[in-house]
């Protein structure tokens, strides 16, 4: 059992700034050990009922939630800060200030935690890579509890029983984590997100390398330098020559440059897929997990998860790919070179939405050059339909238009890619609903 710990998590006043899916996992973690908390969302300041968690706090600890108060945060030794809340913001930043401890879940996770853990950051690709390496871990014979940013709070895991612990671990987590101790730990790749919350592009950049300290092996992206750091025990996956490679001219993944799987036996599309199941393999290979036959059948037959590059049907041969969990350029630009070769031209790309701030300009060249169209729409709609100079950009008001838009411009051997390289929260609840609203509209069609 994981709940049986060596470092028995300490007694402190703790205050859980936030009540998500976090602040509530953290809530039942604490109240399970019998030690006292309280609970203070931003949402609930004049006893307003719009936080989410606050049915089901109460029916454990009817006087945990306190309303928010700046001050009072300084009565307490520590807080615990979901990653949906910015440790800058004012009444928190004061608190540290002033000497106040400020961790997250994971950190205490990391405290209580008693089997090996492979850690997964990253701009794009996490939550594949998180599961995957999940399933490969559990065709190998032991048993992997998979959690953090993929959905399930990584406290949730102490509770079930496993042999290695795979967590998904965002860069706002990552900021409040200290004592994690993986086995095995990788920045799959770094592109721009988020920047609506960091000050510049390399503060997000280092959030994410906090993922490297205490690690025991570090899987880099060879591709990629934003994912290096230097003279720790590295193990490499990447297109070039490598640990891991991913050798696109004779379509195969190799370990120490020898072939290991067909790259067209994988069910995963497309050459960040490839690159993805490298560094899953990268991963249980360095926490020691025998690769064996069994492990690779499972890495080929991994159909990946919903509302990534998903194929939502096929109408009057248009083909229509749900890739809304496309929140970001890099993510978009992934789409649209996998879907390239086998489209050329024919592609109609739907985007837009809150871009977070970020620069959209590595859009350009994809746009004009490999586009058969472009249709825009959401908040920062416009500034990507600014980019397209070689073909017109449709804007359009809404999802069901754009679909609509879609419909009367495809035809047959074309492809429409929902790939919005924004998050979906101007419009949508998030980026699942916007996926399901997509395959509904085209269901229409
Ligand atoms: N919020 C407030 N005030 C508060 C607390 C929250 O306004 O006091 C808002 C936040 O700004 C945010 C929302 O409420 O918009 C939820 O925030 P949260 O931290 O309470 O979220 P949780 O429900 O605890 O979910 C979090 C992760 N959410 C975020 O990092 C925003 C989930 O990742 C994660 O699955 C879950 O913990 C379990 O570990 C989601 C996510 O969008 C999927 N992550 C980002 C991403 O993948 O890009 C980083
Ligand atoms: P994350 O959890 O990091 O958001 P996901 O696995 O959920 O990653 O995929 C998010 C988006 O990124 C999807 O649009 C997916 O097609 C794309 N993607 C997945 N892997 C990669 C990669 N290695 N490089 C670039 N984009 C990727």
């Amino acid at each position: 059992m994981l709940a049986m710990k060596v470092n028995e998590i300490a007694e402190r006043n703790r205050l859980i700034i936030g009540l998500g899916q976090t602040g509530l996992a953290v809530a039942r973690y604490l109240f399970a050990k019998n030690l006292p908390f309280k609970v203070m969302d931003s949402r609930y300041q004049q006893h307003s009922d719009q936080v989410s968690g606050k049915e089901a706090l109460l029916a454990f600890a009817p006087d945990a939630l306190l309303v928010w108060n700046g001050d009072l945060m300084k009565d307490f030794d520590q807080l615990v800060v979901s990653p949906g809340v910015a440790v800058a913001t004012p009444e928190i930043a004061e608190a540290k200030q002033f000497g106040i401890e400020i961790v997250g879940d994971i950190e205490l996770f990391a405290q209580a935690v008693t089997i090996p853990v492979i850690a997964i950051t990253g701009s794009n690709g996490k939550s594949t890579v998180t599961e995957l390496v999940g399933k490969l871990i559990d065709a190998s014979g032991k048993k992997a509890l998979i959690g953090g940013n993929i959905g399930l709070p990584a406290l949730e895991l102490l509770d079930k029983e496993g042999d290695i612990a795979v967590l998904e671990l965002s860069s706002f987590q990552l900021e409040t984590t200290d004592s994690l101790q993986p086995v095995a730990a990788t920045i799959l790749n770094v592109s721009e997100d988020h920047l609506d919350r960091y000050q510049s592009y390399q503060d997000y950049i280092e959030a994410k390398k906090r993922v490297y300290r205490n690690a025991r092996t570090l899987i880099v992206n060879l591709d990629d330098n934003n994912t290096w750091m230097i003279g720790r025990n590295i193990m490499s996956f990447g297109l070039k020559d490598c640990d891991w490679q991913v050798d696109v001219e004779n379509q195969v993944i190799k370990h120490n440059g020898i072939e290991v799987i067909a790259i067209s036996d994988l069910t995963l599309q497309g050459t960040h897929n490839a690159l993805n199941v490298a560094a899953a393999l990268a991963l249980i290979d360095a926490a020691g997990v025998v690769i064996n036959d069994a492990v690779l059948d499972a890495a080929k037959s991994y159909q990946g998860l919903a509302h990534r590059c998903q194929l939502v049907a096929l109408i009057r041969g248009v083909t229509y790919i749900n890739d809304s969990k496309a929140t970001n350029v890099g993510a978009t630009v992934a789409a649209i070179e996998s879907f390239s070769p086998s489209f050329a031209s024919n592609i109609i790309l739907i985007a837009g939405g809150d871009a977070k701030g970020a620069d959209l300009s590595p859009l350009k060249s994809i746009i004009n050059n490999n586009l058969k169209a472009l249709i825009t729409f959401g908040k920062d709609g416009d500034a990507i339909a600014d980019l397209a100079v070689s073909i017109e950009p449709y804007k359009v008001a809404n999802l069901q238009q754009a679909v609509q838009q879609a419909d009367k411009l495809a035809q047959a051997g074309d492809l429409v890619l929902l790939s919005p390289a924004c998050a979906s929260l101007d419009m949508f609840t998030n980026y699942m609903q916007r996926g399901e609203m997509f395959a509904r509209y085209v269901e229409a069609l």
